[in-house]
């Protein structure tokens, strides 16, 4: 018995996967396939986390290599950051050092888990060579108008001078330095995503390979809202104030109108007013109470939860509909970037307004009762309903209404129809050093000048002092602030905000395909070649913000010229979380398990194995060292078969092709038995992505090559030439059914039955369609307790696959799924009995 040492044979098959660039990418593929994770952050070490994403992915490529693919497995570094920024801070190393050091450990880290990544492709984002991209991007786009400054509130840390995302407030204070958040107005750069919305809405509509859910949190970011411009005149005469509203079938109860505090046309409306003074200072009040309002998009109703006040301002406009003179408000609850930053109240009918009306002692107005013809209380909003004391536009259907009341303002000049998005323009500017500088220049004279592509890229200076306090570290770098202006040479000063890092990871799939390419990001050429990327794996965290703005990076470049698809990710996987004890692993709880004590104590093969095996890919996995302990041992289980038999069955004996032709009994059970195998786990990889299904079916085959005893070997002569093909052929289809999961394991495997290529580039063995005719079994299926049927599904169907075929038989699925509802319990004894437990 020789003994497996995965250290000693990773770091061996690592080496040689290298050497012959096993998994070099050719810049023109035969038959493409784009496999991509999600980029790490370089914060050191690489967790638990990386490792089950990367082993996903790295299943699935290591699976289309052997299925004849070129595959673009790549990997790279999202390397710009604060983590940097602050480790310079307080321990006074450049950020450069900081961020190239981790990389350097990370790629080690990575290595020695033998992920199948083309290497030679490597990025990273804080690189110049990277980084002068983004700026030729933004410039291209900044000709285009899709690039634009303009000036927005945001929330300020006063004391670290700096601009905070929402996300870097927490319950109102700096999430650095704890300090109250203000607000401040500022001049900042940013990408109209906007104008993209409508297409980045209906396109999800052809987005089947993502998840229900991403595409679903998607859709509410976007938030498209179908309504009407409706304009107020003033009783004191002026222009009209223009209102957005959802319920236009509901104007007959507007009974105030209500502005945002920033609303522009206040000071001019507050003129002469008494009110005046009281309604300035409840708009200062309104301003340091850190109003965030993309807050309202973050949670959808964070601005609704809070607490609403508001204040008279001595004015009223007239309603257009009804002729009555209503009063005007400044209400906190209405935000200005959503709109028109102004709003018909209708507290009979809307939540916000009735809340706010009691408050206040507003009047109250029921304008809709709903088609059963009950009253509830006010307030109520429904759309099955029809107007009440609405004039001449009483008793129609609440859709009826909003058609016909809409048009009717359309006609009399004072409205339109409208549609108006959440989705807000995407504020790019930070005021931090490590990122990357935003290629314009302010020249006194001219004012904002574009840098010109020939001076790409702005490099980061040196000279610069990391403080964390006083605003962005460029302004202080003299060498970098001092600038010619490129259009009239007079002295100028460089733009000294730099790009958000969302933005390098926006695009960097595409620089995978190009990375050395200096004169342009990439060539259409290669992205037309290899888009879309067939799947991409990452975390649910990434849902929103990062694929949405990948998404409209693809839809801008295609713009530009550059790209050739409009949606860059055909199919998405969103890995569960790593917990321990049932939290997420955390440096601040301490349950952190390091990959690398996992693969110093199993090897990367186990290691992968166990985050494969513990869970589906999309499911929550739940760290345990039993479970670890397990793939170990059948690791080993594996190799002692391989050792066993390997000196048997080494080379192919004469006629062995014919052998297998006409194989009998429990040599052909083991064929059958191993071709299952192999469908099973190109199905479950390749199809499902259900990786952890896939290793059940290999343990399923392990087991039956232990149950298989040639006779003939235990006694120490050779084979009979049947079994001997037979065992043959199962042990190289589990070796080539184990590459993509122990990818080191299966390759010492196949050397040791006498192959010189590597596996990791062998052909996918063709399962024999004889072997895979299906033995059918009979399952008794019941429903608390009692038999209400029987089906007939193929021999070692699992759950899933028994439900399916109940579902195609009227008088199960009825049993089963009454109402259409899922049971509360199954518990599937294979090839015999699905016992199902309904609560009631
Ligand atoms: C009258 C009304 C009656 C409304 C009713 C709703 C229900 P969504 O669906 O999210 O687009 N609104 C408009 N602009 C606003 C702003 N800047 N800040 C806060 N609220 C604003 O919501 C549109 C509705 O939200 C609009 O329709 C308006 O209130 C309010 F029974 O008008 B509605
Ligand atoms: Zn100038």
């Amino acid at each position: 018995m020789t003994d497996y040492n995965p250290d000693i044979t990773e770091r061996k098959w690592q080496a040689l996967w290298e050497e012959r660039k096993s998994f070099a990418a050719p810049d023109r593929p035969g038959n493409g396939f784009y496999c991509l994770e999600m980029l790490p952050y370089p914060s050191g070490r690489i967790h638990m986390g990386h490792v089950r994403n990367y082993a996903i992915g790295d299943a699935v490529a290591r699976l289309k290599w052997m299925k004849g693919f070129d595959v673009m497995h790549p990997m790279g570094w999202d390397s710009f950051g604060m983590p940097a920024e602050n480790a310079a801070i307080q321990r006074g190393m450049h950020p450069r050092e900081w961020t190239e050091s981790h990389i350097s450990d990370m790629r080690g880290q990575l290595k020695r888990m033998g992920f199948a990544y083309d290497w030679s492709r490597e990025i990273a984002s804080h690189r110049p060579d990277y980084y002068r991209w983004n700026q030729w991007l933004f410039l291209r786009m900044h000709s285009k108008g899709i690039a634009y400054r303009s000036r927005r509130r945001v929330n300020w840390c006063p004391s670290c001078a700096t601009v905070l995302a929402n996300e870097q407030v927490e319950q109102g204070a700096c999430w650095r330095c704890g300090s109250i958040v203000g607000q401040k107005d500022l001049d900042q750069w940013f990408f109209r995503i906007s104008s993209y919305a409508e297409e980045l809405l209906r396109d999800l509509e052809t987005m089947g390979g993502w998840p229900e859910a991403v595409v679903a949190m998607q859709r509410n970011w976007i938030g498209r809202s179908e309504g009407a411009f409706v304009d107020f005149s003033l009783e004191a005469g002026g222009a009209p104030i223009r209102v957005f509203t959802t319920r236009i079938d509901t104007i007959y109860g507007a009974t105030f109108l209500a502005l945002a505090p920033d609303h522009p046309r206040l000071d001019g409306i507050l003129a002469g007013s008494d009110e005046a003074p009281a309604v300035r200072r409840f708009v200062e009040t309104a301003r340091n109470s850190a109003t965030v309002s993309e807050k309202l998009q973050a949670t959808g109703s964070a601005a609704a939860e809070r607490e609403k006040t508001g204040v008279f301002t001595g004015r009223r406009a007239i309603n257009p509909f009804t002729k009555e003179a209503i009063p005007i408000w400044v209400a906190d609850f209405v935000l200005m970037d959503y709109g028109t930053g102004a709003i018909m109240a209708v507290p009979g009918h809307d939540e916000r307004d009735n809340e706010f009306a009691r408050r206040y002692r507003l009047p109250i107005r029921r304008v809709i009762e709903p088609l059963d013809g009950s009253a509830p209380d006010l307030p109520f909003t429904t759309l099955e309903g029809r107007t009440i004391d609405s004039g001449e536009f009483s008793g129609l259907t609440c859709a009826k209404a909003q058609e016909t009341m809409t048009r009717h303002a359309a006609d009399k000049g004072f409205g339109e129809a409208s549609v108006q998005y959440r989705l807000r323009d995407w504020g790019i500017s930070r005021q931090r050093y490590w990122g990357t500088p935003i290629p314009m220049i302010h020249c006194d004279k001219c004012g904002i000048v574009p840098v010109p592509e020939a001076d790409l890229p702005v490099v980061l200076p040196d000279d610069v002092v990391f403080t964390g306090t006083g605003g962005s570290p460029l302004a202080g770098s003299r060498s970098f602030v001092a600038v010619m202006c490129p259009s009239c040479g007079g002295q100028a000063r460089r733009e000294t905000d730099t790009m958000d890092t969302f933005v390098d990871s926006s695009w960097y799939f595409y620089r995978y395909l190009d990375p050395r390419n200096e004169t342009l990001p990439f060539r259409q050429e290669v992205s037309r070649a290899w888009f879309p990327i067939d799947l991409y794996v990452g975390g649910i965290t990434h849902a929103i913000l990062h694929l949405m703005y990948a998404r409209f990076f693809s839809m801008v470049m295609r713009d530009l010229g550059l790209a050739t698809p409009a949606e860059p990710v055909t199919r998405l996987l969103c890995q569960g979380m790593v917990l321990k004890d049932g939290s997420a692993m955390s440096k601040s709880r301490g349950n952190v398990v390091a990959p690398e004590t996992m693969i110093d104590r199993y090897g990367a093969d186990v290691t992968r194995l166990f985050v494969l095996f513990a869970a589906p890919p999309e499911r929550d996995l739940d760290w345990n060292e039993d479970g670890v302990e397990g793939l170990s041992r059948f690791t080993k289980r594996i190799w002692r078969l391989i050792d066993t038999h390997a000196d048997a069955v080494r080379q192919p004996g004469a006629g062995e092709a014919a052998a297998l032709g006409s194989l009998q009994g429990a040599a052909l059970d083991l064929r059958r038995k191993a071709h299952t195998t192999l469908r099973r786990v190109s199905d479950d990889v390749e199809r499902r992505i259900h990786l952890n299904t896939a290793i059940a079916a290999i343990m399923e085959l392990v087991n039956a090559l232990y149950a298989f005893r040639p006779p003939d070997e235990a006694d120490g002569r050779p084979l009979q030439p049947a079994d001997r093909a037979a065992l043959r052929e199962a042990l190289e289809i589990l070796m080539a059914c184990l590459a993509p999961f122990a990818p080191h394991l299966a390759e010492e495997g196949w050397s040791r039955l006498g192959h010189d290529d590597l596996l990791a580039r062998h052909p996918w063995p063709e399962p024999d369609a004889a072997m895979l005719v299906e033995q059918e079994v009979t399952v008794v299926v019941q429903v608390n307790g009692k038999v209400r049927g029987r089906i007939t599904v193929p021999q070692g169907s699992d759950e899933a696959r028994v439900v399916e075929a109940l579902k195609g038989d009227d008088h199960l699925r009825a049993a089963v799924f009454p109402d259409g509802n899922a049971p509360a319990r199954m518990v599937y004894v294979p090839d015999r009995i699905l016992n199902v437990v309904r609560s009631r």
